[in-house]
């Protein structure tokens, strides 16, 4: 377990797991934001973000914006869809204007995907991402390759909120 006290307005605490995922928790004035991070490679991705040329990842990247939840706390994802086309640069927009806290949850999307960074606040984070959590009034820029096509599950893992709808699906084409 490892702390790191970056700044004076940014505490990230990483804990190791065994399965070498990491917990990653972001403060800020008013971000408060959990990534939860896995470093376990995935078999096509090294080799194809090896690929991946500079000239794409210096293409303006593609805006979407997902909310997760709304004003009115309901548990769902607006728009509950979302469609990329794999080989384009992306900055999906997360953010949660709920007061509750809400999941981005869609591992097999995020396992079909080259991830650039996470931005959140002051802090990027480089490497995979497999979970966001957005705490009331949090946002995060996550800017990402789509890799492989296919149709993906999205929920909120908080308890209770996958079985009151808040599900969604992820498209990605070639
Ligand atoms: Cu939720």
């Amino acid at each position: 377990m490892k702390i790191y006290n970056h700044l004076y307005q940014i505490v990230i605490t990483s804990l190791t797991f065994p399965n070498i995922a990491w917990l990653q928790i972001l403060r800020q004035k008013y971000v408060i934001l959990a990534l939860l991070l896995s470093l376990n490679f995935i078999a096509a991705t090294p080799a194809m973000a090896a690929n991946l040329s500079g000239d794409l990842l210096k293409q303006p990247a593609t805006e979407i914006t997902i909310s997760l939840g709304n004003l009115a706390n309901e548990l769902k994802f607006e728009p509950n869809h979302l469609e990329f086309e794999a080989g384009k640069r992306y900055q999906l927009r997360l953010t949660n204007p709920s007061q509750l806290k809400h999941y981005f949850t869609a591992k097999d999307f995020a396992d079909g995907i080259w991830t650039q960074k996470v931005q959140a606040g002051k802090v990027e984070i480089k490497g995979a991402i497999h979970e966001l959590e957005l705490k009331p009034g949090a946002e995060a820029e996550w800017v990402f390759v789509p890799l492989k096509s296919g149709t993906y599950g999205l929920r909120c893992s908080i308890p209770g909120h996958t079985e009151a709808g808040m599900t969604g699906e992820i498209a990605i084409s070639n």
